[in-house]
């Protein structure tokens, strides 16, 4: 299946959308469906390559976790400049990890790549100079996410750094509304109809819960990180770097 299927999933009307599972039919379409789906997502991609150029540490680890087809691992993988350093990239769906294999094998470096199907709750993280979650979690049961970040804290060796992409919501319902209907904007202009937007929200209804970002900060600070802030915003959709001192 080409990088460029195009995402029609939803392009047909549903009696009953199911929730949204990470399956061979997403995974056949997801480069398409991520990049019009959320704004600023290559930018986010594009802009870890420059990350990992200047945080990842000689001899680290770096994680990609939730990694679907492994755009933050190729995009960190391609700009690490230090020896000794390797990337491990989870994700919980085995459909997603053997798609990301054949990819991460096509492509040459010689920072290796461990790619792990499992739920990123279960993993231990070492040695670790960068930790990227983009847009995951916000799939993770909100009663998970502190213990997560916390781990990722600990795992983080002094001057490590975590970026964390997610969509967010806003306290202020008008403000709220505005943003979700400029989301919904953009995607109609990417081409997606009224029907596909519709029939998604419904399959993503608790299953991506977003929170706000005074909600991520908090949490980031809980965690233990002084240094926290938001990099990149468009709309409901903002990624932010935390330093690890
Ligand atoms: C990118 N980061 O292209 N443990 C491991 N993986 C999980 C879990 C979990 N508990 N829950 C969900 N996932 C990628 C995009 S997509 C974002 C990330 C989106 C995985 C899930 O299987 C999926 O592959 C990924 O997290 C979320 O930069 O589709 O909106």
């Amino acid at each position: 299946m080409s990088e460029d299927a195009k995402d029609r999933i939803y392009a047909t009307p549903r009696l009953d959308v199911a929730g949204f599972r990470f399956d061979n039919a997403v995974v056949d379409v997801f480069p398409d469906m991520i990049k019009r789906s959320v704004p600023g997502y290559e930018t986010i991609i594009g802009m870890t390559g420059t990350l990992a150029e200047q945080y990842v540490q000689a001899n680290s680890r770096c994680y990609d976790l939730g990694c679907s087809l492994g755009a933050s691992t190729l995009a960190m993988r391609e700009r690490i400049r230090q020896p000794g350093c390797e990337i491990i990239a989870i994700d919980n769906s085995q459909e997603m990890i053997q798609r990301c294999q054949d990819i991460v094998t096509a492509t040459d470096s010689p920072t290796p790549v461990s790619l792990v199907c499992t739920g990123v709750q279960d993993i231990s993280i070492e040695r670790a100079s960068m930790v990227v979650l983009n847009f995951t979690l916000q799939f993770i049961p909100l009663a998970e996410r502190q213990a997560l970040t916390r781990k990722i804290y600990d795992g983080l060796l002094p001057g490590g750094i975590l970026v964390l992409s997610e969509k967010v919501r806003f306290d202020n319902l008008q403000h709220d509304k505005l943003m979700i209907d400029l989301h919904h904007h953009f995607k109609r202009a990417q081409g997606y109809s009224d029907l596909e937007i519709s029939q998604k929200r419904s399959a993503l209804e608790n299953v991506l819960i977003p929170e706000t970002l005074e909600t991520h900060r908090q949490r980031i600070s809980t965690a233990g990180f002084s240094s926290i802030d938001v990099w990149f915003q468009c709309f409901n959709f903002a990624s932010l770097i935390a330093i690890k001192n």
